[in-house]
């Protein structure tokens, strides 16, 4: 089918078809030069985003969104809600079910086809999910969606901030939405006091080298000591700052995609779902966490966390577990699970069962 002058607005069908795809937010905005471009870079310079490499890498396309793929003018912006109602736990919400990029990366390919068949030609353009060299949360405000919270996430008025963001850039002139311009969130600072690592440098800036999320997700070795204590019983992620938002208290909603429901394997308190991931090898990580976006941290990196966590609310009766981790093939697991029995030897007085034993046994171990 082609699109007639005189029906309704091609904005308005591709918005409608959107929403009928699932998503929960649609706007649109033209490309162009980055707002919150200096902003950017000058997070980078500070050293704020630790290890990410990628990020410093493709600094120059971000300041300008026409020049991820040459020929774009238009984005087409969605948010698609994964349930803030779902209770806070050791994993952070985005992370209990599969993974959004694949499932908002095809959804939003569909919406480039309805486009093409639509106007029956085509239309060169690509769907970015979390991926791409595009300041996501500054083209979502300029295409309508809300706001940058003081935590730095984008918040709508209607939706809070547990959603996603996908972009869909196309060489197609669309008439752009108002953006967001308000900031709703005054006086409050709940996020910024609520952040257990201190993270928040000032309003609107993060040091992601302190962040829970970053520690637990991007950080490839070891996980500093002085800040393993902090993480608390966190193993994946982090919702605190989004939790405490009273705009997440108010409107989170519960998410309608079967997709984001949680795995077995996650289901439980953190020290139940630690023993599990510990208990993991290779193979059975490959299958309890296939099409999660949890492998992004790898066995290694899950089963170090674990041990942390453990390490943190565990108790005597966690040790045996602790115990067979010292013996994990891979050293960084087996660091961090001495760790934690120390930290619970030196908390409990019940404990002269377990830590001659256990220290022993790891420092006959040849790791660094
Ligand atoms: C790197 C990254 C991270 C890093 C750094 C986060 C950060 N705040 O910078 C880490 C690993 C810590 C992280 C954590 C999380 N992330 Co993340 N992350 C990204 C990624 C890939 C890039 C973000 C980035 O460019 N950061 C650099 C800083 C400078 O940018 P920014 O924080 O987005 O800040 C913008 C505004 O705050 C504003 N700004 C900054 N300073 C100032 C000053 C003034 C005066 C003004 C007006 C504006 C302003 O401009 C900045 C640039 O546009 C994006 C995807 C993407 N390509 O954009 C996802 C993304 C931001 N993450 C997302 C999510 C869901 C999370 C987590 C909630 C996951 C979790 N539960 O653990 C946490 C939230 C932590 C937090 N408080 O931000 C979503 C956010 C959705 C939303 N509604 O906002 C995104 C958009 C992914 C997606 N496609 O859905 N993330
Ligand atoms: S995600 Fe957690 S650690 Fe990171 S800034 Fe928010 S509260 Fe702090
Ligand atoms: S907690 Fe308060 S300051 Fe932080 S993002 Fe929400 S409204 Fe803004």
């Amino acid at each position: 089918m082609t699109h007639d002058a005189g029906e309704l607005a091609l904005e308005e069908l591709l918005k409608a078809q959107a929403y009928g795809l699932g998503f929960d937010l649609v706007g649109i905005t033209s490309l162009g030069p980055m707002e919150t471009a200096d902003a950017f870079d000058d997070w980078i310079e500070r050293g704020y985003a630790g290890e990410m490499g990628y990020l410093p890498r493709d600094a120059v396309k971000r300041r300008d969104s026409r020049l991820p793929v040459p020929g774009t003018t238009s984005a087409i912006v969605v948010g698609l809600n994964y349930g803030g109602r779902a209770p806070s736990g050791p994993i952070a919400r985005y992370a209990r079910g599969d993974d959004y990029h694949d499932l908002m990366t095809a959804r939003l390919e569909e919406l480039h086809r309805w486009l093409e068949s639509e106007l029956g030609r085509r239309i060169s353009g690509k769907a970015y999910v979390d991926t791409g060299p595009i300041l996501e949360r500054d083209l979502a405000r300029r295409a309508g969606l809300g706001w940058f919270g003081k935590n730095t996430n984008l918040i709508n008025p209607r939706l809070g901030s547990f959603f996603f963001i996908g972009i869909l850039l196309v060489e197609l002139d669309l008439e752009a939405d108002v953006p967001f311009e308000a900031d709703r969130c005054g006086t409050c600072t709940r996020c910024l006091d609520a952040c257990p690592t201190n993270a928040f440098v000032e309003p609107l800036v993060l040091d992601a080298t302190k962040c829970i999320s970053y520690l637990t997700i991007e950080t490839k070795g070891a996980i500093p000591p002085d800040q393993r204590e902090s993480i608390g019983s966190l193993i994946y992620g982090c919702d605190i700052c989004q939790d405490v938002c009273p705009w997440n208290v108010r409107f989170s909603q519960e998410s309608s995609e079967n997709a984001f429901l949680s795995r077995d394997i996650l289901v439980g308190d953190t020290r139940a779902i630690a023993k599990r991931i510990l208990a993991l090898d290779d193979e059975s990580f490959r299958r309890d966490f296939k099409g999660s976006p949890m492998k992004r941290a790898k066995r290694r990196g899950l089963a170090r966390n674990a041990a942390i966590a453990l390490g943190n609310v565990g108790t005597v009766d966690d040790a045996p577990t602790l115990v067979a981790a010292l013996n994990d093939p891979e050293p960084l697991v087996a660091e961090h699970a001495a760790w934690a029995l120390e930290r619970i030897r030196a908390q409990s007085t019940a404990c002269a069962v377990m830590p001659p034993v256990a220290s022993r046994r790891f420092e006959s171990m040849a790791i660094g």
